[in-house]
């Protein structure tokens, strides 16, 4: 075993989920070699773990492995399970450290963000109950970045990541196990595969867009293999490193693609998508995108039809930039509705707690408390099982929802690769400005309430500051104003627009047209254009 003298880390503080760089960063001397040492330290050492480890299949995804395994070995670690070849989607290893009942795992993934070498990498800690790292141990582990002089590593040939089974690196073992069969299982005791499938028996049609990235392994075995699905229906199933050289987002943007086909000729009754890591979902019917704040509430107000919620919810959460439509479908049903700052990590103690048992982000994320992560497939799997159910269609369900509920009509404006100085100038003035917002009018929609957002867990107390700027308008309108802590490169500014309609007859616009005197209102109470030189957000989702 080797010490390696090195030295601190600067400003390497994880964001929303872990930490995410370029590539090239990752790949530079000592840099992974430091922070992974720093994970070991941060959470009081490994000596004696058990650690999942596994990720996206991204460019590096292989080489970091090796690393993390030669590490994890030297600093005592007795066994790491890692996925074959190195893949795990990020809810198939919440799923891993769960029912092996681990120490925790480390998930090497960027997500949504492309992969490549002068692309973007990304590696995060999960704790013991499969969710990643409370702010907490965050705090800890990026301390010890700044502090850190030596790491652990052996030396030793690389690993067989392909071969399935148990091998030693010096004093631990490693097992490489199937990424897919537990997690298939999983799905399999949740929802009722022999009405889904019988969707399949009756004709159904459906698309599936992997992406390019993990979940493809995964949507064959359990669309085309278990369910019985026509081969083809899972589209770009085989992982790449660099995701096709694609974008593994499932949103209209990124999933161009698989619109086109939903909205051309001939198309299939249902289409999804995930994202690098598999943790996001996008659905879209025959003609019907349905916004992610929509697919919580639809999912929430109808998972009963699923055998594993059969008895119904403790309670549900979203983020405070999803949209109220969760609210409504909580107060109608009597039960708890939680808004928790934007990160899956805040979720955790509410679900561990029993408190919450479907959770939601307005960014495509949706779950519930069989992992602790987001689970893009569980989402599709959860949405085809209500239509195998109801018999009806995803318009059908949407149209139904809003007749009943009302329609948050939502928007999110992405401003990317924003100069930083300019992003932290824009919301420093929102900030300074909130306690003279109260009354006054933007383009005739009048402030009735404007705040910084704080999160108090109401499981272990702690506090959460400066989690977003949001501003309310009479008439149940709203624009949230933040910084993304995921992007690589300068700042993201993103504003979340939400708009409640309950007339009948409004219920059908476009979201873009129903928003339009908030998005006015939104850049002319930040004067996004004068900060920040972009006269149009860069993503409109
Ligand atoms: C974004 C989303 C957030 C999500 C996070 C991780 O964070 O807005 O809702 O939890 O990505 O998603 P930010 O800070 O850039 O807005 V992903 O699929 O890691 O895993
Ligand atoms: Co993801």
């Amino acid at each position: 075993m080797s010490t390696i003298q090195t030295n601190p880390i600067d400003g390497q503080k994880p964001g929303t989920s872990g930490l995410r760089k370029k590539t090239r960063v990752f790949m530079s001397p000592h840099f992974l070699e430091n922070y992974v040492q720093s994970i070991f330290d941060g959470i009081d050492g490994v000596d004696g773990s058990t650690l999942v480890v596994g990720g996206d299949g991204r460019y590096f995804n292989d080489r970091a492995i090796q690393v993390i395994l030669r590490m994890a070995a030297a600093n005592g670690a007795a066994r790491c399970i890692v996925g074959q070849n190195g893949i795990l989607s990020t809810p198939a290893a919440s799923h891993l450290i769960r029912k092996r009942g681990t120490d925790g795992g480390l998930i090497l993934s960027a997500s949504h963000n492309p992969g490549g070498a002068d692309e973007d990498f990304g590696l995060k800690y999960n704790g013991p109950n499969g969710g990643p790292a409370s702010d907490g141990v965050t705090d800890k582990i990026f301390a010890k970045t700044t502090e850190i002089t030596a790491y652990k590593i052996i030396e030793a040939k690389d690993v067989a990541l392909s071969r399935l089974g148990a091998t030693t690196l010096g004093d631990m073992v490693v097992e490489i196990i199937d990424p897919v069969s537990d997690y298939a299982d999983l799905m399999e005791e949740l929802f009722d595969f022999n009405a889904i499938g019988g969707l399949f028996v009756g004709g159904f049609r459906m698309r599936f867009d992997a992406m390019h990235a993990v979940t493809g392994p995964y949507a064959k075995e359990i669309f085309e293999n278990r369910l019985e699905a026509p081969m083809g229906t899972v589209a770009h199933g085989v992982p790449s490193e660099d995701f096709g050289g694609g974008h593994p987002d499932p949103n209209p943007i990124w999933a161009k693609e698989l619109m086109d086909v939903m909205y051309g000729e001939d198309a299939p009754d249902f289409g999804a998508a995930s994202d690098g890591d598999g943790d996001r979902n996008m659905i879209v019917g025959l003609g019907a995108y349905v916004s992610p704040s929509d697919s919580l509430a639809v999912l929430a107000d109808l998972a009963h039809l699923a055998p594993a919620y059969a008895d119904g919810l403790a309670g549900i959460a979203r983020s405070m930039p999803t949209s109220g439509a969760a609210d409504r479908v909580a107060e109608a049903k009597g039960i708890e509705i939680f808004e928790t700052p934007t990160g899956w990590k805040f979720f955790g103690n509410l679900l561990d707690a029993g408190r919450a048992t479907i959770c939601g982000e307005e960014s495509a994320g949706t779950g519930s408390n069989h992992v602790r992560e987001k689970d893009g497939l569980w989402a599709v799997l959860l949405w085809l099982n209500i239509l195998a159910k109801t018999g009806k269609s995803v318009s059908e369900l949407l149209a139904d929802h809003w007749a009943k509920y009302g329609r948050n009509y939502y928007s999110r404006h992405d401003y990317e690769a924003v100069d930083s100085d300019a992003a932290n100038g824009l919301m420093q003035a929102l900030r300074d400005q909130l306690d003279d917002l109260e009354g006054a009018s933007f383009g005739g929609l009048a402030v009735s309430h404007a705040d910084e957002f704080a999160y108090d867990d109401p499981v272990d107390g702690s506090h959460s500051e400066s989690q977003g700027i949001r501003i309310f308008f009479e008439g149940g309108g709203r624009v949230v104003f933040r910084l993304s802590g995921t992007g690589t490169q300068g700042a993201t500014l993103r504003v979340y627009l939400e708009m409640l309609e309950t007339d009948p007859a409004q219920l059908h616009h476009d979201p873009q047209d129903a928003l339009a005197p908030i998005i006015a209102a939104a850049q002319a109470v930040a004067g996004i254009e004068e900060r920040t030189g972009r006269s149009a957000p860069d993503v409109i989702t």
